[in-house]
């Protein structure tokens, strides 16, 4: 990695796979047991704000069952001592990267310990049990909702990744199916931008076809050997 300065790495649901999270669109993934439309839409948190409730509870309440697994802690300690540019964007909504010690992370897709308020957009730690009364602490409206990217929503801090994408040398892709854009065509802003690119994958993505190389295996293998 000699002539490797400046680094973006994005991360996907298979990266916390190994921590016990369920992944999306593998064998019992969260969409087998639930319709995106139903659980991950503004519309269907109009239509049916109690489900997708539960749906976001009953993850959030996981995270207190796990913990970040060795491709967490490799992509922290990485972060930790590399002295060139280095942003690790994930699509997830886990803790696990900052649990691990990363500090130089977008979660572009919201977080499960964070509540929005749907009224004035202010984010604020989730206030476990969340009783529908609950009222923001800025506006005071009772319109709190999980502080999580919908479809059809802009995800978060978009400008700063593509500016990371447009000065990358190296752009890495773990544990994620290349299913959902824009983070799907990141790989494609990084190649165009001269960066090398690598994917690390328990299977060929719907993306690998756009990567220089693609290291299939679990990432609690793959991600320590490579940093
Ligand atoms: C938007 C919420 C526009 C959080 C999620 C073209 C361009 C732009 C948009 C679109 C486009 N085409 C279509 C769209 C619309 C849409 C989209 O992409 N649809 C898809 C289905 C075609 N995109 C959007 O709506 C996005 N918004 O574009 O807004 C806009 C513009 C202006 C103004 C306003 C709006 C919003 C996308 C975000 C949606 N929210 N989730 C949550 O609930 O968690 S997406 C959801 O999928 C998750 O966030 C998840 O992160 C994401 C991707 O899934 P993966 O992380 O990849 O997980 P998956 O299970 O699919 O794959 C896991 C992989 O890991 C597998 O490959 C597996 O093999 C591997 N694996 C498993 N175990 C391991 C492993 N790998 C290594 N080791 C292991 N042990």
């Amino acid at each position: 990695m000699d002539d490797i300065a400046n680094i973006v790495i994005l991360t996907g649901a298979g990266i916390s796979a190994e921590s016990g999270l369920a992944t999306f669109r593998g064998p019992d993934g969260l969409w087998e047991g639930h319709h995106v439309e139903d659980v991950c839409t503004p519309e269907a948190l109009a239509r049916n704000p109690a489900l997708v409730h539960r749906f976001y509870d009953e993850r959030r309440a996981k995270l207190h069952e796990v913990e970040p697994n060795p491709a967490h802690q490799a992509l922290a300690a990485l972060d930790a001592q590399w002295p060139g540019e280095l942003l690790i964007v994930t699509q997830n909504v886990d803790d696990l990267h900052e649990r691990a010690g990363a500090r130089r992370l977008i979660h572009m897709h919201g977080e499960l310990r964070s509540a929005l308020c749907a009224a004035c957009g202010r984010a604020a730690p989730w206030p476990d049990p969340l009783p529908p009364s609950t009222k923001c602490t800025g506006c005071g409206q009772p319109s709190l909702r999980p502080d999580i990217v919908f479809f059809g929503e802009m995800p978060y801090e978009m400008e700063a990744i593509d500016h990371a994408l447009r000065r990358a040398d190296l752009f890495v892709s773990i544990g994620t199916s290349g299913a959902v854009y824009p983070a799907a065509g990141f790989v494609q802003t990084a190649r165009h931008a001269g960066a090398r690119t690598l994917e690390l994958n328990l299977e060929p993505s719907a993306g690998s076809f756009y990567f220089e190389e693609s290291r299939i295996g679990p990432a609690s293998q793959l991600v320590p050997a490579l940093v």
